[in-house]
């Protein structure tokens, strides 16, 4: 009646860390009548990012296709998109929700440098 039970105890310290390196980097946009602050957003090849998007009005939209990225924003909601940046080149993105009279200005550009090696 030896019971030998000699469990196993979770001591697996070798994984436990969850290193920051691959933490995600936050970009925080404004979107209002009739702008995105900043309307420019510099990347580079590779880069892993949320997007977090908020408009402080009414309703605007995100639209980048080269990125499959297609946005409602409520007004003074916050969207979070995550954006993998793959594709090097410069892509205009635009407001598509109608949004006022300036809701056609309402662009920005994303560019995405290709990686140096
Ligand atoms: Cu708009």
């Amino acid at each position: 009646m030896n019971n030998h039970d000699s469990k196993k105890i979770g001591n697996n310290h070798k994984n436990n860390k969850t290193n920051n390196h691959n933490k995600i980097r936050e970009i925080e946009i404004i979107a209002k009548n009739w702008e995105f602050i900043p309307n420019k957003i510099v990347l580079e090849e590779g880069d892993k990012v949320l997007l977090k998007i908020k408009s402080i009005d009414v309703a605007h939209g995100m639209l980048l296709p080269t990125y499959g990225i297609h946005a409602f924003i409520g007004p003074g909601k916050e969207v979070k998109i995550e954006l993998h940046a793959d594709t090097p080149g410069e892509f205009d993105f635009r407001c598509n929700v109608p949004c006022g009279i300036g809701h056609n200005d309402m662009r920005g550009k994303l560019i995405v440098k290709p990686k140096k090696s």
